[in-house]
């Protein structure tokens, strides 16, 4: 195979990837895409779904969700300032650090996907069953978020 044609066989399968990519990712973006820019949402659905309730924080400082404690399933963090957040089972961020599903993560683990997540990250709490018997039950359990300085 000369070089040329190496280099168009990896441009194709650039191509297959990205083009997947781009397929699978759209409708999920479609249903969060209603948030704010500059505002952490919370959905009482799955993916982005159903009632949004909007959360402008403070750097450095814990909110209190209020208004609708424990129904939260999904979540976007789009805030313009590009720092990270953190969801807790409790009032005053105290209790569990609640943990994020996606088709990578399946299982709460520190520093992964109980956060911080990242300015763009969008995804559904995580609902499994744990190896040692109970459940990691993060939908309808988020009280207040954590607005990072980083
Ligand atoms: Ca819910």
């Amino acid at each position: 195979m000369t070089m040329g044609k190496r280099f168009a066989v990896v441009l194709t399968v650039l191509g297959v990837l990205t083009g997947v990519g781009a397929v699978a990712a759209s409708p999920a973006l479609a249903a969060y895409d209603n948030c704010t820019f500059g505002y952490v949402c919370m959905y009482n659905s799955n993916g982005g779904e159903g009632t949004r309730h909007s959360y402008a924080g403070v750097s450095g400082h814990c909110t209190n969700i209020n208004d609708v404690p424990n129904t939260a399933n999904s979540f976007y963090n789009r805030r313009d300032d590009g720092k990270h957040v953190q969801f807790y089972s409790g009032r005053d961020c105290k209790g569990t650090l609640l943990c994020k599903q996606s088709i990578a993560v399946l299982e709460c683990e520190s520093g992964v996907s109980d956060g911080p997540h990242a300015a763009g990250t969008a995804a559904t709490f995580l609902e499994a069953p744990r190896r040692g018997g109970g459940c990691w039950c993060h939908r309808n359990n988020a009280e207040s978020i954590f607005f990072n300085n980083g």
